[in-house]
């Protein structure tokens, strides 16, 4: 599978790039890319509508504050679109949240948390959807999900006395 990794700004990378950390650790092609939904709605129509010809099978889309570049990709594919509210600095990624998740019927955007876990989960849900047509990827995601069990219950080791 390919997913497209995009964000709005290149202040966004910080959070962004904890899924393409994601996809890399789980062996799935990714590319990365800024797109800002405002200041280039002319290449953000442009990715959207050959977004499927050009080989990807899932969107994730990261953006804060007027965080419109998700459901605007939303608009111009039948790809699955993952959205990830960045944590802004005016109002701590609320405003990237509310903008990402209230799409109206028909264009669904796939919403998760507000920054850094919210960038790790969407590539895993990006993982998780690919998974369903791949086996050897399903295994990879088995042998993520063990590890972090085994970590967690471990960590129990840390508890001071
Ligand atoms: C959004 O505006 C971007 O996704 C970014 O989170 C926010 C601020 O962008 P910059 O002003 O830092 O480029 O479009």
């Amino acid at each position: 599978m390919k997913v497209a990794v995009i964000m709005g700004s290149v202040s966004d990378w910080p959070t962004m790039k904890l899924s393409t950390e994601v996809l890399t650790e789980l062996g799935v092609e990714f590319t990365k890319h800024v797109i800002s939904a405002h200041r280039m709605p002319t290449e953000l129509q442009t990715f959207g509508l050959s977004a499927r010809d050009n080989g990807y099978h899932v969107i994730i889309a990261g953006a804060g504050g007027a965080a419109h570049l998700p459901g605007m990709l939303a608009a111009n594919t039948t790809l699955p679109v993952i959205g990830v509210p960045v944590q802004s600095k005016a109002l701590s990624g609320l405003d990237s949240l509310l903008s990402i998740v209230q799409m109206p019927a028909g264009i669904p955007v796939a919403t998760v948390a507000i920054g850094s876990a919210g960038a790790k989960n969407a590539a895993l849900l990006a993982a998780q959807i690919g998974a369903t047509t791949d086996e050897q990827l399903a295994g990879r995601l088995a042998t993520f999900r063990q590890r972090q069990t085994t970590s967690a219950i471990e960590s129990e080791a840390l508890l001071d006395d």
